[in-house]
């Protein structure tokens, strides 16, 4: 029986910040977790550090599901991002070790390859329509099957979504919070003229994504639906805030466009009634902010009864251990959707090598036992903790917009 001899939180910083938990055993194997909440990434190190590290040491590492059941249910406060993401770390590190133990790659501990690969969709944004599609055909000519389209909104000097650099994309940008400027009104007249622009030029063959980003009200979300059916999208991402379940059923009623939403919930419990009453199509939890691959797999199994796909969070704030982890996910269950997929920096590639591969629009977790991710301890030593925010946003008349 392996036993949990260390475990070590590991805070590092190459380009944007990230926390990982790395697990070590008896068996002299070690497991790694991502632990990384944008914004907020010292309070889940703390969380883990002060609180549950001392509860693990001495545990045999092989109980991932009553180690899961212990720290979510013996901490008595329950859920939460914080919370979560640090259940999420432990869980993901434990994964890890079994499947290396096993000598397997995760993915065949989950049931197996369900596909040959995970289909991706890559971020094309500009300060224009026309820039935006020069960025899309870049995406369409290496191979992406999918493409989210962001694009700036006349009149509004940034938008979130549409970065300084045109293929990376970094939206915490600040050691304070960056302030933009929305217009509803605005936005809502400049994405079906994109849409519009997109299948001229790109034609029919290639999905096409959106990302409201909270930003609406149900009604306007069904207007904007509407406005977008003719050209297909893929999904409408987040149109509203989701605390208020019931809101999508007014924005079901008015369209026929697909919905996306669930990169902020952290448990099943977020998203219960959007599925039980089938209110969207694609929901986005993924690993590292909803309890790890342990709960990701409950919500997944729910949703497939309810006719509902995965299409997990992949922007760059969840590190490459997440990634490796949820490929291994998406590759095993039956009613994947498709996989969020920005490209990491060189830097952090080189902190956190992995087995994990595009071709032709896929990514594959790769054949390396366990979750095929490592942290280089001693690259990531080179690269401090910087405090960075996600930006926020304010209406025309100075009051707080939702991000
Ligand atoms: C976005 C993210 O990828 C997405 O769909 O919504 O960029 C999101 O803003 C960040 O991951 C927040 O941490
Ligand atoms: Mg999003």
């Amino acid at each position: 029986m392996p036993k949990i001899t260390a475990a070590r939180v590991i805070v590092t910083s190459p380009g944007r910040n990230f926390v990982t938990l790395k697990i070590e055993t008896t068996d002299g194997v070690h497991g790694v977790g991502d632990a990384t909440l944008n914004g907020r990434e010292l309070a889940v190190a703390s969380y883990l550090t002060d609180h549950v590290v001392p509860m693990l040491i001495g545990r045999d590492a092989h109980a991932i599901e009553d180690i899961w059941q212990y720290l979510y249910k013996g901490a008595y406060w329950r859920r939460g991002p914080v919370t979560m993401a640090a259940i999420a770390a432990v869980d993901t590190a434990l994964w890890d070790i079994k499947a290396k133990i096993a000598g397997l790659p995760l993915y065949q501990l989950l049931g197996g390859a369900s596909r040959t690969g995970v289909m991706v969709y890559g971020h094309a944004n500009g300060a224009t329509i026309e820039e935006t599609l020069e960025n899309a055909a870049v995406y369409a000519e290496n191979g992406y099957k999918a493409i989210r389209l962001q694009s700036g909104v006349p009149g509004l000097k940034s938008v979130y979504g549409v970065s300084k650099d045109r293929f990376v994309y970094e939206p915490a940008d600040g050691d304070l919070p960056t302030e933009s400027l929305w217009s509803t009104e605005k936005y809502l007249r400049s994405v079906a003229p994109l849409f519009e622009a997109a299948r001229d030029r790109l034609g029919w063959d290639v999905h096409l994504l959106h990302d409201v980003h909270h930003r609406l009200t149900p009604i306007e979300a069904g207007r904007l639906g509407k406005d977008l059916e003719p050209y297909r999208p893929f999904w409408m991402e987040d149109a509203v805030p989701a605390e208020n379940q019931a809101s999508f059923r007014i924005i079901r009623q008015h369209t026929t466009t697909p919905l996306a939403v669930g990169e902020v919930f952290n448990s099943i419990w977020d998203c219960k009634q959007l599925i039980e009453e089938q209110l969207i199509d694609y929901i986005r939890t993924t690993i590292v902010h909803a309890g790890g691959v342990t709960h990701l797999r409950k919500i997944a199994s729910f949703a497939d009864l309810h006719h509902v796909r995965t299409g997990c969070h992949g922007a760059t704030d969840l590190s490459p251990v997440c990634m490796a982890a949820a490929l291994h996910f998406d590759l095993s269950i039956p009613n994947f959707g498709i996989q969020e997929y920005m490209r990491h920096t060189e830097a952090t590639d080189e902190v956190f090598p992995h087995a994990y591969s595009f071709h032709d629009g896929m990514l594959h977790p790769g054949e390396v036992v366990g979750l095929g991710v490592d942290i280089d301890e001693a690259e990531a030593a080179k690269y401090p903790y910087k405090r960075a925010y996600l930006p926020i946003a304010r209406r025309e008349d100075g009051s707080m917009h939702d991000w």
